[in-house]
């Protein structure tokens, strides 16, 4: 949540953004880094991130919702961490629109749908990395329409 808190030294920054063109809505998070990353965060960058790209290889048209929810379920379980905020969800004239991409859509990817592609672990009272995407979706596999760097940013 945004706060007033002044940025610390170490501190991981959530940046959720997006831009309307006639009409239309893009979403995109990037987490970056003040001064330096903390070793203990590196593992869980590296996760999420892992998730994101592994998500966007599998995401295209007739893809089954639920399943590629799983993939990032099933990865952050393994490791001990919950997806507890949706994996993603359709971006047109509404910021937050159909598909919502969670494990309870039975439905398909169509060709041509906007969807985010959001995996985030975050943690009470600490931090919280999200790395996210907004992605077409076509015939046999995706275009990311976000092409920010994804690797680790310290500034
Ligand atoms: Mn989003």
């Amino acid at each position: 949540m945004p706060s007033d808190r002044k940025i610390k030294n170490a501190d991981p920054i959530l940046i959720d953004m997006g831009c309307k063109y006639k009409g239309y809505c893009s979403d995109m998070t990037r987490t970056i880094f003040m001064g330096c990353i903390l070793e203990e965060i590196k593992p869980v960058y590296d996760l999420v991130l892992n998730c994101q790209e592994r998500v966007l290889e599998e995401m295209r048209s007739n893809y089954n919702i639920k399943s590629l929810s799983r993939i990032v379920d099933d990865s952050f379980k393994l490791n001990n961490y919950v997806l507890i905020h949706s994996l993603g969800h359709g971006v047109g004239l509404d910021i937050h629109e159909m598909p919502f991409v969670n494990s309870k859509n039975e439905n398909f990817l169509k060709e041509n749908m906007v969807v985010s592609n959001e995996p985030g672990i975050y943690l009470p009272g600490k931090y919280g990395i999200r790395i996210e995407d907004t992605v077409l979706i076509n015939k046999t596999d995706c275009i990311s329409l976000t092409n920010s760097d994804k690797g680790y940013v310290v500034i």
